[in-house]
């Protein structure tokens, strides 16, 4: 009652009185939120483009204020195009897009138009949603839409309706991002005037994402459930375990643990378990075979990082499919001394080493800016074939291709742990007990996903290798003190000859640079052991890499493999060092070392231990052919 008191006192004194909101109206949002940005630098659209058979993709276009003649750079992504043109909310372009794929000193200085779109099926844009979507015209994909030709689609509307636009586009990405890239290469739209793949996914069996020479990533099991699952991401894999090592431990299988983790739902994880050998499945959307079907039209610039953790395998791929038929000169890469993406980061340290200055900047200013420049406005270039970094000296080198040495010199391992250029007639066997139940590990635990902060997993291919090097099942290898620098810049082929009493079994090679006993300029690195190409081969594949077969038992059988691209000098008072084991977990799945049809199936029994013997000295001694540079 008292209020009415008050209403009628205020209302005898003209207090302005807010009409009291009826329930339909109680609610303090307006009704279109409209956002003033007068402080922004740039014009923001959202359009949906409609592709050749209807699907709409959601794309972005960030237009700088007053651009006139601007060139259009594009990235197509699963990752968001909104989050990705909204860092920070700033009003400021450099500010909102500085993440993920785009480098934005090298855009804001081009005075680049910055299209981000989300390709088919996720976030915003309509259609279906296949992980790495095949080609038109492969078993893979029955319908007549890809990456290809949504691309087109999308510069074809793009070049008529950005009226800003100088009518050319360039497009550029990191990993799935460097995909989208390269698939826009597959019969181009003529506005597309060059294109920048990093760090690109394209062969997710021999050596990206998925597999590495036929042993799986497990550890990728929660970006399959996330990045699948849902069009948003939305649905997070759980984690029962503060280090994922136990949780993949008591799994078993990978095949278990996905189908503990709700896995079996997702159709890319179904297609993971039924082609777990390099069939057509994954040999159809090799991404270097199918670009190495026609001349390569677009110049293009691959950049690999020589520490890639996630697609070590793409861009050297693709150089060596395209390269020798390459007439035009179209076709140039950049190799940094990176992790995944770190081009567009700060890079003046990868994990401990220091590169004296920042490397992935330097690469930005000299070579990414100029090169986007000529190809968009003519601006004049003076960009070489290669552009690479040599790790050991921390320069960059100009050169006129890659690899600049073959792998031909062999290092040789000797009965005494001791390795050199040199063969050794006394052949032996040195054995070791691997066992599934105390597997190497690839970082010391605890082990976590990625995708958390602080997380080593950007890093892991640099860190030191000591820890795992005195375990009675890691053979470790070791060269005398350099009094010269050995140069490697290229490929190194490891040729090991070794028995199992199994009959499967992974062997792991990693050749490492030793640093000297003490480093006065550096104490951490005193006697650090640093990778400087590692890999793993899956033993069931020694005969076919499409055909599992079962390994001989207890008979000493040849195993040849790449290991990544090096482009490093070991210099004087540092040694060469190779290590061998048969685990790499939890990162890859156990091999149980019993042969069985499907690894991902294996059941507890079939874990077993195994003695491994690796043949050194003598004919058939194990030795890495490595690419020396006389
Ligand atoms: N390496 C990630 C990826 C690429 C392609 C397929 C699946 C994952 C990435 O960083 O995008």
């Amino acid at each position: 009652m008292v209020w009415k008191y008050a209403l009628g006192l205020a209302l005898m004194l003209g207090v302005a009185v807010p009409a009291i909101a009826s329930p339909a109206t109680y609610d303090e949002r307006p009704a279109k939120l409209t956002n003033p940005n007068d402080f922004r630098d740039f014009d923001r659209r959202v359009v949906e483009i409609a592709m050749r058979d209807g699907v709409k993709l959601h794309t972005v276009i960030l237009v700088p204020k007053g651009a006139k003649g601007a060139a259009m750079l594009l990235t197509r992504t699963p990752y968001n195009a909104e989050d990705q043109t909204s860092y920070g909310h700033s009003p400021h372009l450099a500010s909102r897009i500085d993440g993920y794929d785009s480098a934005p000193d090298v855009v804001i200085g081009g005075g680049y138009i910055r299209v981000v779109q989300d390709v088919r099926g996720k976030y915003g844009s309509g259609g279906t949603y296949v992980m790495n979507r095949p080609f038109v015209g492969t078993s893979l994909n029955p319908t007549k839409v890809d990456h290809a030709t949504d691309t087109y689609d999308t510069i074809e509307w793009l070049v008529k309706h950005v009226p800003e636009s100088n009518g050319r586009v360039g497009i550029l990405g990191i990993s799935y991002d460097g995909f989208t890239a390269l698939a826009a290469l597959v019969n181009p739209h003529p506005a597309l005037k060059v294109a920048v793949p990093m760090n690109p996914m394209v062969d997710g069996w021999r050596g990206d994402d998925w597999f590495h020479n036929g042993a799986y990533r497990q550890y990728n099991d929660d970006y399959v459930w996330e990045q699948v699952g849902t069009k948003d991401n939305s649905d997070h894999f759980e984690t029962p375990n503060a280090d994922v090592y136990d949780m993949f431990m008591r799994a078993g299988s990978a095949g278990a643990l996905a189908s503990a983790h709700g896995l079996d739902q997702i159709g890319f994880w179904q297609k993971l378990k039924a082609h777990q050998a390099y069939d057509s499945f994954w040999q159809e959307q090799a991404m270097d075979r199918i670009l190495a079907r026609a001349p390569l039209t677009v110049p293009t610039m691959l950049v690999h990082s020589l520490w890639d953790q996630e697609d070590i395998y793409g861009s050297p791929a693709v150089w060596r499919a395209l390269k020798p038929a390459d007439k035009a000169g179209n076709l140039y890469m950049s190799i940094g001394p990176w992790y995944h993406g770190q081009e567009i980061e700060r890079a003046d340290m990868l994990g401990p080493i220091r590169w004296d200055a920042d490397t992935a900047k330097w690469w930005r200013m000299h070579v990414l800016a100029p090169f986007l420049a000529h190809f968009l406005y003519d601006k004049p270039m003076d960009v070489a074939t290669v552009t690479a970094f040599q790790s050991g000296t921390n320069e960059w080198q100009r050169l006129p291709g890659w690899p600049t040495a073959p792998a031909t010199t062999k290092l040789y391992l000797h009965a005494d742990r001791s390795l050199g250029m040199a063969p050794s007639d006394s052949a032996a066997r040195i054995d070791y007990v691997s066992d599934p139940a105390t597997p190497v590990t690839f970082l010391p635990r605890p082990n976590k996903l990625v995708g958390y902060e602080n997380n080593p997993w950007k890093t892991w291919l640099t860190t030191d290798q000591r820890p795992v090097s005195g375990r009675p099942d890691v053979l470790t290898f070791t060269g005398p003190m350099l009094d010269h620098a050995v140069t490697i810049a290229g490929m190194p082929i490891v040729h090991l000859t070794a028995s199992t009493s199994g009959t499967d079994s992974d062997w792991v090679v990693k050749l490492i640079d030793v640093y000297p006993d003490e480093v006065a300029t550096d104490p951490a690195m005193g006697g650090y052991q640093l990778a400087v190409g590692m890999d793993i081969f899956r033993g069931r594949y020694r005969q076919s890499l499409s055909k599992a077969e079962p390994i001989t038992p207890d008979t000493p059988l040849a195993y040849e493999f790449a290991l990544p691209q090096a482009n490093h000098v070991f210099l004087p008072g540092h040694r060469i060092m190779v290590q061998i084991q048969s685990s790499w977990f939890p990162l890859y799945d156990r091999n149980p070392q019993t042969f069985v049809p499907s690894v991902m199936d294996a059941k507890p029994a079939d874990y077993v231990k195994a003695t491994q013997k690796v043949s050194v000295g003598g004919a058939d001694g194990t030795y890495i052919d490595l690419p020396v540079v006389q």
